[in-house]
């Protein structure tokens, strides 16, 4: 099936509301995440290779906010290991109705997944090899963040792995505006114009809160991770893998 191109913000809109995981969204999100977030199918590809590494025979795997299930999808394609299994959570009614009817039209079967429509910070993770986070830590409260990261390290077993994904921010401020800059002219250079850039600006201000690298490294050490760091970055936007 061919993704429904994103025309959300193409209009001028009267008063432009704040971004939510709603029906409108879920039916262009395919499309609206790979034509917005640089290197999304790079990092795809990555997690289905890092859970051929890192799933071991019966543990979970998490996808926390999980959306349609691309990581769900990409870990479930590559473990090699008896007996896992995957929990995708999200807590979009509409993401994880139409998420049920991807996973149902896939054909892995061997590998188990089950969909919640929860927050992430009510899911109980244990007995884990791989919990993903990508690109959802940045829509928590970030009071609630060291709290949830916390919570992770503990379910995951000894040398087992937590991939995140973030939009992440600059502490220095020319850096900051060129990383802006060039990740507009990434949008504008596929497909989205002046006017649905600035709208959909105006509609995730506020609701998705960047962090910086160093406060991510520095959280997840806190939390309990023994080895942290980057391994991707395009932009401003990155992924990290942290080991237990
Ligand atoms: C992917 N990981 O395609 N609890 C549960 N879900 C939440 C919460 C919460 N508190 N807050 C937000 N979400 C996916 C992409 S999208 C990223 C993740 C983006 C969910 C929200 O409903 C949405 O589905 C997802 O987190 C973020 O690999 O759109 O930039």
């Amino acid at each position: 099936m061919t993704d429904i191109r994103d025309t959300l913000y193409a209009n001028p809109l009267a008063q432009v509301g704040s971004f939510s995981f709603d029906q409108q969204v879920v039916d262009v999100f395919p499309d609206m995440i790979k034509r917005s977030v640089p290197g999304y199918p790079t990092i795809l590809s990555m997690i289905g290779t890092l859970a051929e590494r890192y799933v071991t025979s019966d543990s979970h795997c998490y996808d926390l906010g999980c959306s349609l299930g691309a990581a769900t999808l990409a870990m479930r394609h590559n473990i090699r290991a008896a007996g896992a299994s995957i929990i995708g959570v999200d807590n979009s009614a509409a993401m994880i109705a139409r998420a049920r009817q991807i996973i149902a039209a896939d054909s892995h079967e061997e590998v188990p997944v089950r969909l919640e429509e929860c927050g992430i910070e009510d899911i109980a993770i244990d007995n884990a090899s791989m919990v993903v986070l990508n690109f959802t830590l940045q829509f928590i409260a970030p009071n609630a963040r060291d709290r949830l990261l916390s919570d992770i390290a503990q379910g995951l077993n000894t040398g087992g792995v937590l991939i995140l994904s973030e939009k992440v921010a600059f502490d220095d401020l020319p850096h900051q505006q060129l990383m802006t800059d060039l990740h507009h002219q990434f949008k504008r250079a596929n497909g989205y114009s002046d006017l649905e850039i600035a709208q959909k600006r105006a509609a995730i201000d506020n609701v998705l809160i960047p962090e910086s690298l160093d406060a991510h490294r520095l959280r997840l050490r806190q939390a309990g991770f023994s080895s942290v760091d980057v391994w991707f970055q395009c932009l401003n936007f990155a992924s990290i893998i942290a080991i237990k």
